[in-house]
């Protein structure tokens, strides 16, 4: 997979050099070119911003440096030897996009060429995302409800979801299906706390369930930790719980938890 960022400021990314990204760069699976927007601007202050129309706070990107960083990417091809004229589906971050979910993560690791365009300031002009919408798949995206100073992090964020689900990134590949989003993880559910060696560490015992060798109480053990903490920590998934998929145990710990699963009662 390529992947092309462009950035005012390309540093951000040298946490691509390392662990398991890095890793895949330097097998050939990830090729990950970082660009300075500025490159791509002609005065001699190499201005990428300029005030908002309509007035208000901040700056807004220039579209000209955009429009000539973008289609000079494009002019370079896929690396991969793939069609002429292949386009990336370009990536924006910004905290009015769609949200960034495990799914869409998977959807994006099956494209051969993804493109990150990184805002600073109050955004890229409008008509850059107009324009090469005509051209190519755009994607405003949001990788949560806050407000970041501009999308290099969030680009950091989505690449490492994205990287680590190639063919061949995680060094155990049982890893991604067992992550509490991915598709066949227990729906709707969190994953519960683990635990390693030794048994006890500063006067807190491992769980002695888990010790036990009894495969069924350990998976009836951590499906009741999940649901524990998925109420604690998110009701909101745990009220969407499909209550088909609740057995006569599930049912009771909820119940003792004081939690109701299932539609919201249109009656009241
Ligand atoms: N989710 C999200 C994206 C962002 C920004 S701020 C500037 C660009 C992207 N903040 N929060």
């Amino acid at each position: 997979m390529r992947l092309d960022i462009v950035s005012i400021f390309p540093e951000y990314f040298a946490p691509l050099d390392v662990s398991l990204i890095g890793k895949a760069r330097d097998r050939g699976t990830l090729d990950v070119r970082v660009h300075q927007l500025r490159d791509w601007a002609h005065d001699v202050h190499k201005t990428v911003d300029d005030t908002p129309y309509g007035g208000g706070p901040g700056m807004v990107m220039k579209p000209e440096v955009w429009g000539e960083a973008v289609d000079a990417i494009l002019a370079s091809g896929a690396s991969d030897g793939s069609e002429p004229g292949a386009r990336p589906r370009m990536i924006v971050p910004t905290p009015s996009g769609r949200p960034f979910t495990q799914e869409l993560a998977q959807e994006l690791s099956a494209e051969p060429w993804l493109l990150f365009a990184c805002g600073r300031y109050e955004g890229i002009d409008s008509r850059v995302m107009a324009h090469y919408g005509e051209r190519m798949r755009v994607d405003e995206v949001s990788i949560g409800d806050y407000v970041l100073a501009g999308g290099e992090v969030a680009v950091l964020v989505m690449v490492e979801a994205i990287g680590r689900l190639l063919p061949g990134v995680l060094g155990n590949a049982h890893s991604v299906v067992d992550d509490s989003f991915a598709p066949g993880a227990m729906q709707n559910l969190v994953e519960g706390p683990v635990y390693t060696k030794p048994p006890v560490w500063r006067d807190l015992e491992v769980p002695s369930v888990l010790l036990s060798g009894h495969h069924g109480k350990v998976a009836r053990w951590r499906r009741d930790e999940a649901l524990r903490r998925t109420v604690r920590n998110r009701p909101e998934l745990a009220a969407a719980i499909d209550p088909a998929t609740l057995d006569k145990h599930d049912r009771k710990l909820l119940d003792e938890l004081s939690f109701r699963v299932g539609p919201e009662d249109m009656a009241n």
